[in-house]
């Protein structure tokens, strides 16, 4: 897939892209990643990408005409395809990875980092572009979001992840929190491993995890487990989960 990335520093990026799982997923050929210099496009000889909002007010406002020109400079990048579009705002709809499955299949994905006050109204009649937040708090700028957008949607890339992790699947395909983990040594200053994990036995080390998995969520999060279809198992283990917690 193409990710455009449009931005005001794209300075910003240069760490992240070329370490980790993005690297390797552009060493591959399997997501190409362009910046856009959003003031590359400014129309007057001073660079200016943002001026005051009419009706007066604080802050600036990113400018239609510079953001229209770096959108075009880009979106016709993938012959035959209309790019999917994200403007980045803590006014968005927040990312999910249901969300983030369905814009992995885009051949062409255009992330617009927001900045400022945010983006002259009238870019969205040329940008036809949805909005994203990554979370309820406050950035200074789009491009961590954005960035989060690319990791989330570059590992879900066909060849990206190695077989043993993809096969595994994501703790919020299920929707549940995953189970605590341990590697060497068994023992660590008085605190051992859980016995299960060390015994050998897969079915028990599967009714272990699912349990502590599903304590997990009972604790933290439990708005995943509200409105689940549960199995019999399931359900067995949170009313023994509840039943330990109340006695404890
Ligand atoms: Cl996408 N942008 C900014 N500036 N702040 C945010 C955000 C985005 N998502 C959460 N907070």
């Amino acid at each position: 897939m193409r990710v455009s990335i449009l931005t005001l520093n794209p300075g910003f990026f240069a760490g992240p892209l070329g370490e980790g799982m993005i690297r390797i997923a552009r060493e591959a050929g399997i997501v190409t990643v362009d910046l856009v210099p959003i003031r590359d496009f400014a129309t007057d000889r001073y660079g200016t990408t943002d001026d005051y909002p009419y009706g007066g007010g604080a802050g600036m406002v990113m400018k239609v005409d510079t953001i229209v020109g770096a959108f075009e400079s880009v979106s016709a990048a993938e012959p035959g395809v209309t790019p999917r579009t994200l403007v980045t705002t803590p006014q968005g709809r927040v990312l999910t990875q249901e969300w983030a499955r369905e814009l992995a299949q885009e051949r062409h994905l255009v992330l617009v980092c927001g900045r400022y006050r945010g983006i002259d109204e009238r870019a969205g009649a040329f940008l036809s572009a949805e909005e994203v937040s990554i979370g309820d708090y406050v950035l200074s700028g789009g491009e961590a979001a954005a960035l989060v957008v690319l990791d989330a949607v570059s590992r879900l890339q066909p060849g990206v992840l190695g077989d043993a992790e993809s096969a595994r699947g994501d703790s919020f395909s299920e929707a549940l929190l995953d189970a605590p983990v341990y590697t060497r040594p068994e023992e660590y200053r008085g605190l051992r491993v859980p016995e299960t994990l060390l015994s050998g036995n897969h079915e028990q080390i599967r009714r272990w995890r699912r349990r502590e998995a599903l304590r997990r969520t009972l604790a933290r999060r439990p708005d995943l487990l509200s409105g689940r279809a549960l199995s019999d198992e399931d359900r067995r283990f949170l009313d023994e989960i509840r039943k330990e917690e109340a006695s404890s």
